[in-house]
């Protein structure tokens, strides 16, 4: 929910704000987010994410007997006016980032290959920003590793579930043509890995190629530290790389200092009419500062003025591919660059034609590549990715320092920026994607006219027990016991007539599944009308869609239907659909299996803002569920 439709008005950065220096902010006690520099300026211990091969910046951080430590070469520590030895022992848990720092010797012509990566599961006590907080996390560090493939590989994950909840991972973008099973969908694709047990994920990745990622499907848990980033590569990748000489990922996020599964209560307690769990803090590349002073010294809380703001250290006159990716739970992010203008080239694993920005908006669990090219006065700037606090019902103040901030530096170095410049168009202050018109898909693949057309309303109810719960018409889901792929399958095979007929299923109850069944290979439109005041990043997984018509007031006139513009419509798989609006998208249902449709704000889903969608019955019917994956539900 939140405050987006009611906000129509843009605000203006206030200038002056940012000028004041930060000992006046202290004596003056304005701006929280100025003090925070100051702190920062004290305790700045740098997390070098070199974008340089062989910048030196150091990772401030050993990884003492960590499994997941990876090959990349020994940073060397920054000097630090802190105890480093204490702190190294205590940051075995981050993850040295330099892996994201992708490097241009990667064969995107190499042979088809197999690919094995081990993933562990599991809860450790971490402090992204400072604040200790219990944590899950793949293999015992965070954010989490990097699966880099090529385009035609198999890919093998073996997940060891060392929680003591169950898990499933799910592959954000992938098609997982053929291997429905192997989607990661807890209650839809799969039973969840049970505590205790492996599971091992197997699946090609074909006719796709970008920036995705991966991260829990089960509950709330990916909100806790369960993402990662996944790249695919592709020979088709080769005309874009002559744009840019690096290739980074940099991760976005938002922040909270406490369990997902200990702020649902309050969520869903009787009399919260929607009022999600606002962020405490935003990171990039998982790490962030946070002013201590904003708690009280009885809050509960561990906290420590001595985390630190990302650092990414760059050469003059080099051209920066920033691989962008939104792995929050709730927060939009815009994303800036202070005197860089960005090129953007990608959105959601799409390439597109290159539209010049100064600030990007990434919604949750979108996906945008952007070519940041050296060429301003060799200094440091900032770069912003400010969370926009008018997505929420309230601003979590003085919690919540919406401006992060990590440092660019052309000098090598972690001073503060003097000169660096936030840019003056406004921020945009109403939750929603760049307008879809600005993307155009630089491969030319038009839509094809659709054989069928469903239309869903989204909205928040209060329901019998005065708890909040979303609704996809009339239906709030909960997830199966035993996963609606395994029902739809087991029903295909006894031919049970429920299971063939189109439309949405009877097969289902539709209290809790609302399931539509696609006649074999259509080819279908889907108008998502949303009657809430707060803007949704809708997720169709296995597909891409193309994005027909949107907008943020009134409903499609289908009379417009017949002039729809077909021509290259902008594909991707994540869309914002704003408040109160509505979206039209298009999609060819010929990927046989189970695919969740959902809203991927983490409460929202966890609220049951989620559909699916049963394709390809002819398929289907003829399939056989690996006993492993029919074996998790017997855990
Ligand atoms: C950056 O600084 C580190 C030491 O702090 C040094 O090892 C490295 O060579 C420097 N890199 C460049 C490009 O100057
Ligand atoms: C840093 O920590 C080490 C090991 O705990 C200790 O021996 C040393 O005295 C500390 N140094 C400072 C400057 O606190
Ligand atoms: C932050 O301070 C705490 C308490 O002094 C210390 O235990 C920890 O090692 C420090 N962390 C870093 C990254 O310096
Ligand atoms: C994965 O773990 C197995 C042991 O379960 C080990 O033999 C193998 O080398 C590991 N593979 C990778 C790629 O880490
Ligand atoms: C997955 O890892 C677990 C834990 O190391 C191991 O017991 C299991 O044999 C592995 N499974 C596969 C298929 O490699
Ligand atoms: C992965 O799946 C393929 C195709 O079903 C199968 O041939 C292969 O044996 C599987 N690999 C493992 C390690 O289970
Ligand atoms: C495990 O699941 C239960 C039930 O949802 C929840 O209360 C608990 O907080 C979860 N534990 C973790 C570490 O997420
Ligand atoms: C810097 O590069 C951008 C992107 O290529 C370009 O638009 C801009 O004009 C350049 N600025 C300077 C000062 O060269
Ligand atoms: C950044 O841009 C601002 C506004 O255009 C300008 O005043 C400032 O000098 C620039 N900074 C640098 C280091 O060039
Ligand atoms: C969803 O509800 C709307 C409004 O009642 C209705 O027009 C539409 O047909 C329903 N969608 C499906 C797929 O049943
Ligand atoms: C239709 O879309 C294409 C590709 O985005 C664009 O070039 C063209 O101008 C559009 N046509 C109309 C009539 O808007
Ligand atoms: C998936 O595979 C089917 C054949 O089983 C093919 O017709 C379809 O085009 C494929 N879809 C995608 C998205 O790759
Ligand atoms: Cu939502």
């Amino acid at each position: 929910m939140g405050k987006a439709g009611q906000q129509p008005a843009r605000l203006q950065l206030l200038d002056e704000k940012k000028e004041i220096p930060a000992t006046e902010a202290a004596r003056t006690g304005r701006g929280r987010r100025l003090f925070l520099f100051a702190g920062v300026a004290a305790g700045l211990i740098v997390v070098a994410l070199a974008l340089g091969l062989g910048l030196g910046l150091g990772l401030k951080h050993h990884h003492r007997g960590s499994p997941a430590a990876t090959s990349s070469p020994s940073p060397t520590p920054s000097p630090s006016p802190t105890n480093s030895t204490a702190s190294e022992s205590l940051q075995s848990w981050r993850r040295d980032t330099a892996e994201y720092n992708l490097s241009m010797d990667w064969d995107i012509n190499a042979a088809p290959t197999t690919r094995v990566f081990n993933l562990t599961v599991s809860e450790i006590q971490a402090a992204p920003d400072g604040v200790m907080r219990t944590m899950l996390v793949f293999n015992n560090q965070f954010p989490g590793p990097l699966i880099r493939v090529n385009q035609g590989d198999r890919v093998l994950v073996n997940v060891t579930n060392q929680l003591t909840n169950a898990t499933a991972v799910h592959w954000h973008g992938l098609y997982q043509n053929g291997t429905n099973w192997m989607d990661g969908t807890s209650g839809i694709t799969q039973c969840p890995i049970p505590a205790g047990t492996s599971f091992l994920y197997n699946f090609t990745v074909e006719n796709q190629f970008g920036t995705y990622w991966y991260h829990s499907h089960h509950s709330t848990q990916y909100t806790d530290g369960l993402v990662a980033p996944f790249i695919v590569h592709s020979p088709e990748e080769a005309a874009v790389q002559k744009d840019y000489d690096y290739d980074q990922i940099i991760l976005l996020q938002d922040w909270y200092h406490d369990l997902s599964t200990a702020l649902l209560p309050d969520y869903f307690a009787s009399g919260n009419e929607n009022a999600e769990p606002v962020p405490d803090n935003g990171l990039i590349q998982g790490t962030n500062v946070f002013d201590c002073s904003s708690y009280g010294d009885d809050s509960g809380y561990d906290c420590q003025n001595n985390s630190t703001q990302a650092t990414f250290a760059i050469t003059q006159g080099k051209r920066y591919r920033l691989r962008l990716i939104n792995v929050g739970a709730f927060g939009e992010f815009q994303f800036s660059v202070d005197n860089h203008t960005l090129s953007v080239i990608e959105a959601d694993s799409t390439l597109v034609e290159p539209v010049t920005i100064n600030r990007l908006p990434i919604n949750i669990a979108q996906r945008y590549s952007v070519i940041l090219t050296a060429n301003q006065t060799a200094t440091n700037y900032w770069i912003r990715s400010w969370m926009n606090t008018y997505c929420f019902s309230d601003d979590n103040a003085p919690i919540l320092n919406p401006d992060v901030k990590a440092l660019l530096t052309y000098t090598n170095t972690t001073n503060e920026p003097t000169e660096s410049a936030d840019w003056a168009s406004a921020l945009d202050i109403v939750c929603e994607d760049l307008v879809t018109a600005t993307l155009v898909p630089s491969g030319i693949t038009p839509a094809p006219s659709a054989d069928v057309a469903y239309k869903i309303d989204v909205a928040f109810q209060i329901g019998a027990y005065a708890l909040d719960k979303a609704y996809i018409n009339s239906t709030t889901w909960v997830p199966e016991t035993i996963p609606t792929l395994n029902q739809a399958v087991a029903g295909l095979h006894t031919l049970n007539n429920s299971f063939s007929t189109s439309g949405l299923s009877t097969a289902f109850d539709q209290t809790s599944q609302f399931v539509i069944d696609v006649p074999n290979y259509q080819v279908v439109d889907l108008l998502i009308n949303s009657l809430d005041e707060g803007a949704h990043p809708f997720h169709l997984h296995g597909h891409q869609f193309w994005v027909m018509a949107s907008d943020s007031t009134g409903d499609f006139d289908w009379s417009t239907y017949k002039d729809l513009n077909t021509t290259n419509p902008m594909r991707r798989d994540t869309l914002t659909i704003d408040a109160y609006g509505w979206a039209l998208i298009r999609f060819k249902a010929d990927n046989p299996g189970m695919w969740a449709f959902h809203c991927h704000i983490s409460w929202h889903m966890e609220a049951g803002l989620l559909m699916q969608f049963q394709t390809r019955d002819d398929i289907m019917k003829d399939w056989t569920i690996p006993e492993d994956v029919l074996g998790l539900c017997n855990g």
